[in-house]
């Protein structure tokens, strides 16, 4: 069986984290959408580890691990991030493998991610995006006209001549809808033929890779990337990244069939963030919003970008418990609020006086909404110490239990800390 753990807002609640604690019992983690947008930390003693296209699985050395098809590869940073955790002392070429499936970012796919992002700056419209080249390549991927990991690969006859073909008319329209960026497509040729023999090695039919896992009775773990307000379907459209961050996007993105998900874990953080543009209803720009990103240390872990910071959002997690149906949370950093007198959630959205059933769909609406908070007793306490939930002050528990009980969702986990060691288990 296979169990996944998803972001629950709008990134970066900790998913990381927690993929690494439980990779303990874990046999396989596996990626299933995005790509090197993502940043997920892993803190374990002194050594900081940041993945962003492979998986946080890594980190235990009994520990497989796939990129999965849904997901998009940029072969360059692929080696490079594998190059940056071996230079941290971690080895594991041997247990990590690509799916043949996945489609390839290129650079001129990153290029023209800031050529797109220009153009819809011109009218205040820039998404706010981490110009990895996520929403270009997926966008060739639905057009038909991408390449993928076995076009790269294969040995079959004629197929580099294939890829080179396709490459040059990807390419070629790209220049076209994008005017004559520079661009050295002979050198890029060089280096990806190069690049095919490194990565073969790597690379798996991830459909019975994952089919023999599950009849092995193989502990699966599914490291999702992004979040649910991030979801192309779901989330706040279009600010949003490319790929179906939900629970659906673990089926699409390993071949893997519903019925095989066991456990779907939400990491929702004890506030709020988002980087990048779109709204935010609780966003606090004002000294809550600089508290929590500074105590927080709220920065992109891909980009270095400022996040923007706000009150924990309940009509976001209920739509977000809608959508992905957790069956057990983890809230992270709530060390973060340990030196707030007092602190607020969003209860519910008003538009034009009346209660919205839940969270809006048209940006127009979203726009105008009144959030209803209701406040709660800070605790006044270094949480980062403890090491039970007992421990924990009064007010921390009543907020956790607010959470839990207005989500119907129960929560295992209590991060108050980044390390692997600051987690309670309640
Ligand atoms: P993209 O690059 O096309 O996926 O961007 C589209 C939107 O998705 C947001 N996005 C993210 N939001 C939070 N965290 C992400 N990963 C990095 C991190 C972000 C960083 O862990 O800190 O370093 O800036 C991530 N990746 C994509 C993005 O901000 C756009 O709003
Ligand atoms: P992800 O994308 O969901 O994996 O999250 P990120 O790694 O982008 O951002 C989460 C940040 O918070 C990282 O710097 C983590 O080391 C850190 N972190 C995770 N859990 C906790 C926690 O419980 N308390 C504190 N203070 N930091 C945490
Ligand atoms: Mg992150």
């Amino acid at each position: 069986m296979a169990d996944v753990v998803l972001g629950s807002q709008w990134g970066d609640e900790g998913k990381g984290k927690l993929v690494d604690i439980l990779c303990d019992q874990i046999d396989v983690c596996a990626r299933c959408q995005g790509g090197n947008n993502a940043g997920h930390t892993i803190v374990v003693g002194d050594v900081k580890y940041d993945f962003h296209m492979l998986p946080s699985g890594l980190v235990n050395p009994n520990c497989i691990n796939l990129v999965g098809s849904g997901v998009v590869v940029h072969v360059p940073s692929f080696f490079k991030e594998l190059e940056a955790i071996e230079e941290k002392g971690l080895f594991c070429r041997d247990r990590l493998f690509v799916s043949s499936r996945a489609h390839l970012v290129f650079d001129f796919h990153q290029i023209t991610d800031g050529l797109k992002e220009r153009e819809l700056s011109t009218s205040n419209k820039a998404i706010g995006t981490t110009g990895k080249g996520i929403g270009p390549t997926y966008s060739t991927k639905a057009s038909r006209s991408g390449l993928r990991v076995h076009h790269l690969v294969s040995q079959e006859e004629g197929a580099w001549d294939e890829f080179v073909t396709k490459f040059r008319r990807l390419f070629n329209s790209r220049q076209k809808r994008y005017g004559d960026f520079d661009y050295d497509f002979d050198a890029e040729l060089v280096k990806y033929k190069g690049l095919a023999d490194d990565l073969r090695p790597f690379v798996v039919d991830a459909i019975p890779f994952m089919h023999k896992a599950l009849a092995a009775n193989k502990r699966i773990l599914v490291e999702g990337a992004n979040a649910l307000m991030l979801d192309i379907d779901f989330g706040t459209y279009p600010y949003v990244t490319s790929s179906n961050t939900s629970i659906g996007g673990v089926c699409t993105g390993l071949g893997i069939p519903p019925q095989k998900i066991r456990n779907i874990y939400g990491v929702v953080k004890a506030y709020t963030t988002r980087v990048g543009a779109g709204p935010f209803p609780t966003e606090q720009l004002n000294e809550v919003g600089e508290h929590l990103q500074t105590v927080g240390a709220e920065f992109g872990v891909t980009t270095g970008r400022k996040r923007r910071c706000g009150w924990l959002d309940l009509v976001v997690l209920k739509y977000s418990t809608f959508v992905n149906g957790y069956t057990s949370l983890n809230i992270t950093k709530l060390d973060v609020l340990d030196k707030l007198p007092e602190i607020k959630v969003g209860i519910q959205y008003r538009h034009n006086g009346k209660v919205l059933e839940s969270f809006p769909e048209d940006l127009n609406v979203l726009e105008k909404v009144e959030v209803e908070y209701v406040t709660l007793p800070g605790w006044n306490t270094d949480t980062s110490k403890c090491k039970t939930y007992s421990e924990l002050p009064q007010e921390a528990k009543d907020y956790i239990e607010y959470i839990e009980k207005s989500l119907g969702v129960k929560v295992e986990w209590i991060g108050v800390g980044p390390g692997r060691t600051s987690m309670l288990t309640k």
